[in-house]
Order: C-alpha cells, then structure tokens, then sequence
C-alpha cells in the first residue's frame, strides 16, 4: 500500500515540471482585441481574487486584467493604514490576541436567489479561523467573525442560496476548545479526541451581520471544500472530505490509502431547526466579533463566550456521507442545484452525483455501512454517471449558463469542458501551469454569467520577466463563447490567488460609495470643521483633534507636547468630493501612515522617542500645493513647562517660547 502511495507522489511531484506539449505559447489571432479595454472606457467584469498567503483580496478588471484596487481583510496594510490606525486596529482582534496576518483561499459573492446580489463578499481566514464580510459599496473589511473550536478554516466561506448562512469546515482536525474539555492529549489519540466542525454563521439580510448561529461537531475527517445546494437542494450543503483513514502523520501517503473518502450532504435547514428547538448543547468557547461601524469609523472586537453546538449522534438525520473517490479536494453544484461534482485529486474520472439518487437513497435507507455513527450512502445509489478520462488531478469546477462545466486539472495543466448531462468531454486547453481554482463569471450561481473562464495558476516559470527566486503568481483569461476555449490574456495577481469569483460591473458599479458625509461621521474624534480643530491633553495622554483640506492641516503648529506624552492624531479629511484622500505620517512613527477618505476620521498613536521638532506631512498627492500639506509638532522634555499650544496660519511667534 505504501508503494502505491509513493508512486502516486512520484507522478504529482514530477508533474512540476512538465508543460503541456500542445503549447499555444502565444494568444492567437483576434485575442489581444478581446481584451482590449479602450482607455477612458470600463472593464465588464469585477473580478474578485483570493491573495492566499497575503491574506488579502483583490480586484481586477475583466477582461483587460488590469488590477484595480488590493483589500485588506486579514492582514494589516501600511498603505491604506488598516490594522495600524486606532479604528481598525480591532478588525484584527481574535481570542489570540492581534493576529496581523492570514491565509485567505476562498472568496463568496453574496446571492439572492441564488444570484449574485453586488452586495458582500466573503473570504476565510485559513491559519486562524475566521470570516470577513467585505462591503462591496466600499470595497473595505466590514466584519471579521472567529471561529471557535475550529482548525484549518478551508472548506469556508461558502454560502446558502439567499447567503442565509456563510458556512466553514475545518481542514484540519483538533481537539476542541470548549471550556471543559481536556485539549493536552497525545497527538495519537487522534481518533478518539480529534474533532472536526462545520460552522453555521447567520447573515442578516438588511445589514449583512455576521452571527455564529450553531456549529454541528464531525468525526476527524478534513473538510477541504464546499458549496451550498440551490433550487431543488436548497436545504442542504454539500463538503468534499479526505482523510477518512483518521491519519495524523505524513498524510500524503497515510492519508491516500482508501479508494474512496467521502461527500457530506448536510441537511442544513434541519440542522437548522434542531438548534432553534434547543437540541443542541451550549459551549462556553472564546472568539472575537469585530465589526467596523460605517457611522463613527471605528472597528470594535468583543469576545464572545457562546456556541451552540450539535452532535450527530443524538440527531440522525442530519448528515448523510457518499462515497466518492480518492481524496476529493473541489465538491461543486451544478446551477440547476441537481448536481454534485466531486474532484478526487488523485482519481482518473469525475463523479457526479444527482440530488434526486441521494434524496431517494436516503429515503430508503439504501446505507452501505456507518462512519462513527454517520451513514454512508452507496456510491453506486447517488451517482449521476462519472466523466471518463477527463484529466490528471481534478481540483476545481465552475459552470456556464449553457449545461457545460469546466474542471480545473493540477497534473496536467488544463481546463476541461465537459456535459454535465452527457458526461462527455468536449473540450480541453492548456494552462501554463498547474492550474487551482478557475472562474467562470457567476458559475457557482444559478444564474451563470458565462463569456470567460479565468484560470489561477500555481507556477508560472517561464511566463513572466524573472524576479529572483520568487516568480509573479498569475492568471489565465480565456474566452468560453464559441465552441473551443481560446487562451486571451495572461496577467499576474497579488499573492498566491485560489479561488475568486466575477461579477459584471454593472451590478457594482452604480452604488459604489463615493464620499462619507461629513454630517454623518460620529467618530468621536471628529472635527467637524476647522474650528472644532484643537488640542487637548488628558493626563499624559495628548488629543490631536486635526482637520485636513487641500491643502493644510489645522492645526499645523504643536507645542507642549512633552516626553512621556502619547500623542493621538485624530484626522478627519473634510473633502467632500470623490477621489480626494488625504494622508498623514509623522517622522520616526513606530506606526504605517493614515490614508483617510473624505469625510472620514482616522487616528494615529505615536509616542515620542525624544526631544525634538517633528514634521508631519500629507502622503497622497491631494492638490498642486499637496508639498505644502505639512505642519510641526514640538516634543520637550519631561516636566517642561512649554504650554500646550496649537495653531495654524499665526506667523507672529514673538509671544511663544
Ligand atoms: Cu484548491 Cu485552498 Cu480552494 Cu487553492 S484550494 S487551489
Ligand atoms: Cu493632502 Cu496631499
């Protein structure tokens, strides 16, 4: 057996290297014209990308591919101030402590309907477990949600038809945090005190809010991914899982042993319905709830102690497992909600299943054994019919409007169209290389906006100008409109993209924020004009209450401002008109700049190292006076007596020290 799974690493790990033979290194023909976004004129497509490891995300055009804006979620970013500024330094707040970092590999657009509202995106944080809501008015972090007992957030942030739920599996398995439970055990009691959880995190429908509704405890598989039934399966969630072997060490071979792992299909409307009846049990857990306030411009994280949770075993009806072959990784829905693809990574064909087999299966117990107390449907009662010969490790699949679907291939560096009815290939083209997720605008919806498919790729090797070691991660645009995929575009991306999704631009566009009304800002900071500008001290802690218009700060002129102090430079960009940011950094600030929007306040801690004149300046070229967008602060010794003054335009200096 070990052989086998050795070989199989063999064939994966030489696979780095190899192109496709057939390459079509440069677009042909009419390509570069169907990319070509004229300047002055828009892109059709919002492109929403994962970052991966730079645990942002970001946004292209589609499909010229030109980048237009990174968002920070999960890890801090200097430029932009996020997670450095006083009002969001609490987005990145967890049961932890301030974690500054994450892995982001999955992105939701919200639906209704099953159809892409323009409303909210969700991205998971992998490493720590989390979920962000990204407000697609703003393009901003709105909230972050922790995850508690949960390791390995991957198979997340998938959502529900009408984004009732977003829903997270853990990829890895651990013990359980809840107060009580005993987690210094031994690694090799994997099986006996390993657990694994499927979080249910309610939406609210107006404000899109996040709450941890109930989570339902699993056996120690891991849940890699998932998608939300539509139309006919609308009640239920489907999760691929491997590992079903309970491994605990080197899982690339031990983990690859059985010929088959499994799908969970959740009956989530009764998982549901159990938890509001009470039958679950409350956990005293920890984990933070951060929520950015649109109206004062300030993050707050509180920590949440209660979770809801159910167990399988006493409620039987709610998770079903089909066995599906070889260490799926992918686990799709078809937009009719009938069909379940599962991508083995190490099979030789795809699996479909049909909603209806697995509905009728499950009606006559036509069970081929249990899984620690899970039934297992047979394989054969819920397939659809498998497509033959379709590629070397099938990772991923998306849909278009027309029946088709179009599978991701790892090993051999393709995208293969099939029928999802017939079963029958009908296309295949090569990526350059080992390509992950792919994207099809809307095809995970039920309402496919088809035109393009956009391949993420993991190596790009010979695509790009070197840059050292590191190469640009990058992405593949391709035309599905006629029969046969045509290579358009290839254009790199921020950190290392998984999954994204697209969404036309006119669904978008039209309510993007343009300002934040100065009349609404309730920060408590805020300076509502320049004569609200002033400095106040509280005990050692000095109060910078400063107001920024093209092109000068008020007040630009500090002083009083002692050793020991901790200086708050609370800054409110009084522009009402769109596109006009300010910045502010200040000399030797331990700290990132503040990049803040019109109408906006935003607050810089520093503390002053030592005694001195220290300028600040404007960051953002604002205005053709923007170099002049600069002030002082004057820091004295401990136990001076300068006063604490501030001005701004007062020239005649005769009266001060
Ligand atoms: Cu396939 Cu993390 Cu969705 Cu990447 S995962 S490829
Ligand atoms: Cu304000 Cu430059």
């Amino acid at each position: 057996m070990k052989k086998v799974g050795f070989l199989v690493l063999a064939i994966i790990s030489l696979s780095w290297g190899c192109k496709p033979k057939t390459g079509m290194s440069v677009a042909a023909g009419d390509a570069a014209s169907k990319v070509y976004v004229a300047p002055g004129t828009y892109d059709e497509f919002y492109n929403i990308v994962s970052g991966g490891f730079s645990g942002q995300m970001s946004v292209y055009g589609i499909p010229s591919g030109r980048l237009l804006r990174v968002i920070p979620v999960f890890s801090v970013d200097p430029e932009k101030g996020y997670g450095y500024a006083e009002e969001t330094k609490p987005m990145l707040n967890t049961s932890h402590g301030i974690v500054p970092w994450d892995d982001l590999h999955h992105i939701a657009l919200s639906t209704t309907n099953g159809a892409h509202d323009g409303r909210w995106a969700f991205g998971n944080a992998n490493n720590t477990p989390r979920i962000a809501r990204i407000d697609l008015q703003t393009f901003r972090t709105a909230e972050i949600i922790e995850l508690p007992n949960s390791s390995g957030n991957h198979s997340s942030p998938f959502i529900t038809e009408n984004t009732e739920y977003t829903i997270a599996g853990t990829r890895f398995s651990s013990p359980p945090d809840y107060e009580g439970t005993n987690t210094d055990v031994s690694i090799s009691s994997y099986k006996e005190n390993f657990k694994g959880y499927l979080s249910f995190v309610g939406v609210d429908k107006e404000s899109g809010q996040m709450d941890l509704s109930f989570q339902i405890q699993i056996p120690p598989l891991n849940t890699d991914l998932a998608r939300g039934g539509k139309g006919p399966s609308h009640d239920w969630f489907f999760f691929s899982c491997y590992n079903s072997e309970k491994a605990f060490t080197l899982l690339e071979v031990n983990a690859s042993q059985k010929d088959k792992d499994f799908i969970l299909a959740v009956n989530w409307k009764k998982a549901e319905q159990y938890a509001k009846e009470g039958k679950g049990h409350v956990q005293k857990v920890k984990y933070a709830h951060n929520y950015y306030d649109a109206s004062t411009h300030t993050a707050t994280s509180e920590i949440k102690t209660d979770v809801i949770v159910l167990d399988p075993k006493e409620l039987k009806d709610v998770l079903y497992l089909i066995p599906c072959p070889k260490s799926p990784h992918g686990c799709d829905v078809d937009p009719t909600g009938q069909y379940i693809v599962g991508s083995g990574k190490l099979a030789a064909l795809i699996p479909v299943f049909s909603f209806d087999k697995i509905q009728k299966a499950i009606a006559a117990n036509d069970f081929e054994a249990e899984y620690d107390g899970i039934p297992v449907l047979k394989y054969e009662s819920c397939l659809h019919g498998e497509v033959q010969k379709p590629g070397l490790g099938p990772l991923h699949t998306e849909f278009d409007a027309n029946g088709n679907a179009y599978t991701s291939f790892f090993v051999s560096s393709e995208i293969v169209k099939w029928n999802v009815q017939s079963l029958q290939v009908l296309d295949r083209v090569p990526t350059y290389y080992s390509i992950g997720h792919l994207c099809v605008p809307g095809g995970p919806t039920t309402k496919p906006w088809g035109k393009y498919v956009i391949a993420y790729n993991k190596i790009t090797k010979d695509r790009y100008l070197p840059t050292g070691p590191e190469l640009a991660q990058s992405a593949q645009l391709y035309s599905i409109e006629g029969d046969k995929m045509q290579l358009l575009l290839d254009f790199p991306t921020i950190g290392e993209p998984h999954y994204a999704e697209a969404i036309p631009a006119n669904l978008i566009m039209p309510n993007s924020t343009k300002i934040f009304k100065i009349e609404d800002n309730h920060n408590p900071y805020v300076a509502k004009g320049e004569k609200e500008a002033k400095v106040v001290r509280e005990g050692n802690k000095v109060h910078v209450y400063m107001t920024s218009i093209r092109s000068h700060f008020v007040p630009d002129n500090i002083e009083g401002v002692k050793m020991g102090d901790e200086v708050y430079f609370h800054v409110t960009n009084l522009e009402q008109d769109w596109d006009v940011p300010h910045g502010f950094a200040i000399k030797g600030a331990n700290n990132a700049e503040l990049l803040i929007m019109p109408g906006e306040t935003q607050t810089l801690k520093w503390v002053p190292e030592k005694v001195g004149v220290f300028p600040f300046y404007c960051t953002d070229f604002c205005s053709a006076l923007h170099q002049e967008m600069q002030g002082y602060i004057r820091i004295s010794p401990a136990g001076s007596n300068v006063p604490l003054t501030f001005s701004t335009g007062k020239t005649a200096v005769a009266d001060q020290k």
